[in-house]
């Protein structure tokens, strides 16, 4: 016989509420403590419901339970909301308008989608009587967005309303997460009819297809045969590698994946969104492989004999020529919750897809019964010589601040226990080089979709998550500049944000290409002649703190001061423009023949790039 089914029904249930109050209840229901948006025409009635809802549930302490976070640029609240679901694992919501206001969130909703943020982005909709007639601030939003989300509603019958906002939390967090887009027309929010308060999966829409697929990898486990196979080949290795990714993160498997790895002492390295799943001040921790990853990281992938890949997909910035990556490995086994990732890039011996915490536990819980007991000596010995001689380095006598110490030296009192996010270019890739991570949820980066502009609406988002948390964001003088608005939000709601300007005077990563494969003809990308003062914008936006750096001598001095001031603070620095990110695997180039600068010992002497190989940028 079935259980019976339980029912979970709100206090409210039965009562008479508009559409734009049905809203409001949920994200209540669904437990959302802030909401990041921008008001406009078509959103007014939900606006006015936050309102009412605050005013008539104040915190203990007279606050709104549910403040509403006012960005300078929509793209800004979406952002936003990025930085509060991936620092806290919790889904962010962002409330626009329709029109400009909803396509304003198309690039952080894409983002989102490509990193596995979950995000709900409730926008207004001109009334269902004036859809397809260009109406003023009229959007096709479905149909944006189906391209770019997880899933994209557009409610047109009222009563399914409250049903759809449930189920769009439950997509949004559930399996791979990401983004749901819901388009409410504005008679809709003005509707009145019976909040159902149904809160239990009878309260959701069927999405039963959706539904079924969720189980099938929820009670996906390995069976015996597999779980042999499993233990067998790793038994056979003498220099097995985890390559852990963005997945483990999001499955919050990082416990179990410590538990495996640290159980037989497993070298691990991490992918740009694998940062902190593995603590990277642990001795066996390589730190990032991939493109901009660590020479002793890329090193150890192509010296394994086996590869453990755990929800990492492979992809180009870590697997460029996917033949030979991993070139000695003779297996390679594969855990993703996401059919889709297995075999896709690279094939593999083994693999599994299913929920990486359950199957990290079957894993241990198998190899254990086995009396599983490697000896890895002669590996340990191999991987502490490749991170001694391989080093990451950089000039330390230079008469100009190199940006590598400006992390380091934050880094030195943030003890990889801070949130940091970046915007995008070298700025990012020194900062997920230099900066240590104990915990998983601290790095906020803009990865699959490389947004510039991602690290300051991010970093506010991650501070209403973290209130407590030191947030530092790391940013490039051109990535800034995007979302700079947002550094007036940032003081609008006396946040203590540490934001960080590293000032090459351009767009630093795309000189560095232009450099190597451009013959140095800098199109576009020179801020040599701009005329911008960064430290008076600042000071503008109310910032009490805003100091520019320029001497290397007063690194230590300036740095401690600026992370140890009480509020909102920021600091220019003006670094070698010449700085490089290196290591570097260049296009078309194997591990083997990454350029690891003046700095860093390379195994082999740089091979002259072939551009023609790859378009990738
Ligand atoms: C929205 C967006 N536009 C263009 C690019 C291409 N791009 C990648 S890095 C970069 C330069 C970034 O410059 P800056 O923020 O100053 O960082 P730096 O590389 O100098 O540290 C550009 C233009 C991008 N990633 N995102
Ligand atoms: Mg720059």
């Amino acid at each position: 016989m079935n259980a019976p089914q339980q029912h979970d029904f709100h206090p409210l249930a039965g009562q008479t509420m508009s559409g734009a109050d049905i809203i409001v209840q949920v994200l209540a229901d669904e437990g959302v403590d802030v909401v990041f948006g921008y008001s406009g025409g078509a959103i007014l009635p939900t606006y006015d419901a936050i309102f009412r809802f605050n005013a008539k549930h104040p915190t203990a302490n007279g606050g709104d339970p549910m403040p509403l976070i006012v960005p300078a640029n929509e793209q800004g609240a979406g952002f936003m909301a990025a930085g509060y679901a991936r620092s806290s694992g919790r889904v962010g919501v962002a409330l626009v308008t329709s029109g400009p206001g909803a396509t304003n969130t198309v690039t952080p909703v894409r983002d989102s989608m490509a990193d596995s943020t979950p995000m709900i982005v409730i926008c207004g909709q001109v009334p269902t009587s004036a859809m397809g007639t260009d109406a003023f601030q009229e959007a096709p939003i479905s149909n944006i967005m189906a391209a770019c989300a997880k899933h994209v509603f557009l409610v047109t019958d009222p009563t399914k309303l409250e049903a759809t906002v449930r189920t769009a939390f439950e997509i949004a967090r559930t399996g791979r997460p990401g983004p749901v887009v819901i388009d409410v027309p504005k008679d809709v929010q003005n509707w009145k009819g019976v909040f159902s308060g149904r809160r239990d999966v009878g309260g959701r829409l069927p999405v039963p297809g959706y539904r079924a697929r969720l189980r099938l990898t929820d009670e996906a486990r390995i069976d015996d045969a597999a779980l042999t196979r499993f233990h067998e080949l790793l038994k056979s290795a003498k220099r097995p590698v985890i390559y852990a990714g963005g997945g483990v993160i999001h499955a919050e498997a990082s416990e179990q994946l410590r538990a495996f790895a640290n159980e037989y002492r497993i070298p691990t390295v991490a992918t740009l969104m694998g940062l902190g799943c593995y603590d990277t001040t642990d001795a066996l921790s390589l730190h990032m492989l991939g493109m901009h990853g660590t020479a002793y990281a890329n090193y150890a992938i192509d010296d394994c004999d086996l590869l453990i890949a755990i929800g990492a997909r492979f992809d180009d910035r870590v697997a460029g020529v996917p033949a030979k990556f991993a070139r000695n490995a003779k297996a390679i086994l594969h855990f993703d919750v996401d059919a889709s990732e297995i075999n896709k890039v690279k094939r593999v011996n083994w693999s599994h897809v299913g929920n990486l915490k359950v199957a990290l536990t079957q894993v241990l819980e198998k190899t254990r019964a086995e009396g599983f007991k490697p000896d890895y000596t002669e590996w340990h010995g191999h991987i502490a010589d490749l991170k001694r001689v391989h080093a990451m380095n950089y000039d330390r006598q230079s008469a100009t601040i190199q940006p590598y110490a400006i992390i380091e030296a934050i880094n030195k009192i943030t003890k990889g226990e801070a949130v940091i996010a970046t915007g995008v270019g070298q700025h990012q890739m020194w900062a997920a080089q230099y900066f240590d991570f104990k915990q998983p949820r601290l790095w906020l980066t803009s990865g699959s979709m490389g947004t510039m502009g991602f690290g300051l609406p991010a970093a506010i988002g991650a501070q209403f998550a973290n209130p407590g948390k030191m947030v530092v964001d790391i940013d490039g003088d051109a990535s800034v500049r995007m979302n700079i608005g947002e550094m007036e939000t940032i003081t609008n709601y006396g946040l203590p944000i540490k934001v960080v300007v590293l000032n090459n005077s351009g767009d630093g990563m795309v000189r560095q290409w232009q450099k190597l494969f451009h013959e140095s003809r800098f199109s576009g990308s020179d801020k040599t002649l701009h005329k911008k003062d960064f430290v008076k914008s600042a000071q503008a936006d109310g910032f009490e703190y805003a100091v520019q750096l320029s001497n290397p001598a007063d690194i230590e001095r300036v740095v401690g001061e600026f992370v140890a001031f009480p509020g909102p603070a920021f600091l220019e620095v003006i670094i070698d423009r010449d700085a490089g990110v290196y290591p570097m695997v260049g296009p078309g180039m194997s591990y083997a023949e990454m350029i690891t600068g003046d700095w860093i010992v390379s195994r082999e002497p740089p091979k002259v790039l072939d551009v023609s190989k790859t378009q990738l940028f």
